[in-house]
């Protein structure tokens, strides 16, 4: 291979990953205002914690084998549109719908693609909400429209699916039976959790509302 070919495509590869980085950091603002505001006007987080991450070019390769597309910066960049990955632990399943319609109506996000794992968990109990969106990233020279994978779900539903990604590797991706029944079962106790847990959340909230109203009337006497 030629070396100036080579120092030139890491030069892009670099700038290509560049942009995925920046498409993060676009987010987690995008993100720390809502969650700022919502907090100031709900009196509560809603957004227990976020994180990022861009794909490691090792795992950008072992996807593109796997899924056997071209091995070229454009197929990578239109194929796997989970090199920017941001995950939001919500408190409350509500609050998963409400983020995820803030984030829709924001001009210079495109939704293309959403998968509702909450409503339709999958077979072995994963609950999620998945959203890829395009969003442009504004370099020097030019404007990047990039893939960014959101995924938001309540701390319980965190909880399993960490879980479940440590047995599912540890059993080499196939896990024994009494095992994956267990999960679907935890799966389904944590669901439940969450809507007990919103349930309470709701309760108080309007207790809280009603105190506010006779403190207000409090201090107006
Ligand atoms: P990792 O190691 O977390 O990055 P694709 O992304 O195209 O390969 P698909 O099915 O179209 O696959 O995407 P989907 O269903 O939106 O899932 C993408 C990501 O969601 C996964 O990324 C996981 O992070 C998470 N996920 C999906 N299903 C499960 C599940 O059953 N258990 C757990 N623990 N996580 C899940 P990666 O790249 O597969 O894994």
């Amino acid at each position: 291979l030629d070396l100036n070919y080579l120092k030139e495509f890491k030069v892009e590869l670099t700038r290509f990953m560049m942009a995925y980085k920046f498409a993060c950091d676009e987010m987690n603002t995008k993100i720390n205002i809502l969650s700022d505001e919502f907090n100031f006007i709900h009196d509560y987080n809603p957004i227990e914690h976020v994180k990022s991450r861009v794909k490691s070019p090792e795992s950008i390769i072992k996807k593109i084998q796997r899924k056997g597309f071209d091995f070229s910066l454009s197929s990578i960049k239109e194929n796997i549109r989970d090199i920017a990955g941001i995950r939001i632990t919500c408190s409350f399943i509500a609050d998963i719908y409400q983020l995820s319609e803030m984030l829709k109506n924001q001009q210079d996000i495109k939704v293309i693609e959403f998968k509702d794992y909450i409503k339709n968990p999958k077979p072995n109990g994963y609950q999620s909400l998945h959203m890829i969106i395009e969003i442009p990233v504004f370099m020097s020279d030019r404007v990047e429209y990039t893939y960014v994978e959101v995924q938001i779900r309540t701390i319980a539903m965190d909880f399993w699916a960490s879980l479940e990604h440590k047995i599912y590797y540890k059993y080499n991706k196939d896990i024994p039976e009494h095992l994956s029944q267990e999960l679907q079962e935890t799966a389904i106790i944590a669901a439940q959790l969450d809507r007990k847990m919103e349930r309470l959340h709701k309760e108080v909230s309007i207790l809280k509302e009603e105190n506010g109203k006779d403190d207000d009337l409090i201090m107006l006497a």
